[in-house]
């Protein structure tokens, strides 16, 4: 693997799914893979799990970690062209090759605008730090993509399935911010490549971009879609459609114990941050069939195998 920027980056996601759960068993017996080497991480976005996994993650790795919070005091500029005269101090092209000096791996965060879709979804910050840096990037989550919660996700619901091909339900919930689309994104596009089956509930509006959704099935009425469900996975997101708009703040989409006694038993899930009894209440995130504090822990064992295989495939290779 060179880079972990997206699912695309991934030759083969199910026997990655494999390596992850392996290192998470292996315990304390990778600390000499990452010895001399740094990982650095630019959040350009604040972030409680990312953050502190991929510390965690480079520990286990025996790798030195360095952590800047772009946004507090590092104005960046990314336009090429730029005539500087305000209030952006560098521009991408120097921090980018600068940064790349200092670390093997770069990890970097980076929110959507939500304003501009083609913009959002060319990925310009993540491109930029590609082409003027030159180090291998690990996405922390993206405009358009979270592949490290996708990918920890595949591994908890590996981890707890009763059968081959789970039935997994993607559920759009209320929200009262605009939020990107990139879990729901990466969480579709994983579970498609485990080939589970997917339903996603949302309401009408909310379609995702169908070059991700292809395979999965959409389901307006959401009391039909959690219906034998094995795994109900809440996410918000603004509308791709209308991009970065709020279509709809539809209450019936709240995940309750009255719809997820529709399901079979089914597992909750969500990447955290949540907000109670606005996405979620409060009997079902507190439910034994709760699995959000599992996912979260699994982020450190997604992130430190992702680290491994880029440390071994590209770095040493
Ligand atoms: C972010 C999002 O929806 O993408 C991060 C989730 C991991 N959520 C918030 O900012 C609430
Ligand atoms: N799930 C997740 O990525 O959380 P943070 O935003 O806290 O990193």
């Amino acid at each position: 693997m060179k880079q972990f920027t997206s699912l695309a980056d991934v030759a083969d996601p199910k026997a990655l799914v494999d390596k992850v759960l392996q290192l998470k068993a292996s315990g304390n017996s990778n600390r000499n893979i990452g010895s001399d080497l740094t990982l650095a991480l630019l959040f350009f976005n604040p972030s409680l799990r990312t953050r502190l996994s991929s510390q965690k993650a480079a520990q286990l790795l025996g790798m030195e970690s360095l952590v800047l919070d772009v946004n507090q005091g590092w104005p960046l500029e990314f336009e090429v062209g730029a005539v500087m005269n305000d209030n952006k101090s560098e521009h991408v092209r120097e921090a980018a090759a600068v940064v790349s000096q200092y670390c093997d791996i770069l990890g970097i965060r980076c929110f959507p605008g939500l304003k501009d879709r083609d913009e959002d979804y060319a990925e310009p910050l993540l491109s930029a730090f590609q082409e003027y840096g030159n180090k291998p990037i690990i996405n922390l989550e993206s405009a358009t993509r979270h592949p490290l919660q996708g990918l920890t996700d595949v591994v908890t619901i590996r981890e707890h399935r009763k059968s081959v091909k789970p039935k997994i339900v993607l559920t759009w919930a209320p929200h009262p911010k605009a939020l990107p689309q990139s879990v729901a994104n990466s969480f579709a596009s994983w579970v498609l490549a485990m080939d589970y089956e997917l339903v996603i509930t949302h309401p009408e509006g909310y379609e995702l971009d169908p070059n991700v959704t292809r395979g999965a099935h959409i389901e307006y009425d959401p009391n039909k879609a959690y219906k034998d469900a094995d795994v109900v996975y809440a996410k918000n997101w603004s509308s791709y459609r209308d991009y970065g708009k709020i279509m709809s703040n539809d209450g019936r989409f709240m995940v309750n114990a009255e719809k997820m006694a529709l399901s079979n038993n089914a597992f909750f899930m969500h990447c955290l941050p949540v907000r109670r009894n606005v996405v979620v209440a409060d009997d079902v995130i507190d439910s034994q069939q709760s699995l959000v504090i599992q996912q979260a822990n699994n982020r450190t064992f997604a992130a430190a195998t992702v680290m491994k295989e880029i440390i071994e495939l590209s770095i040493y290779e």
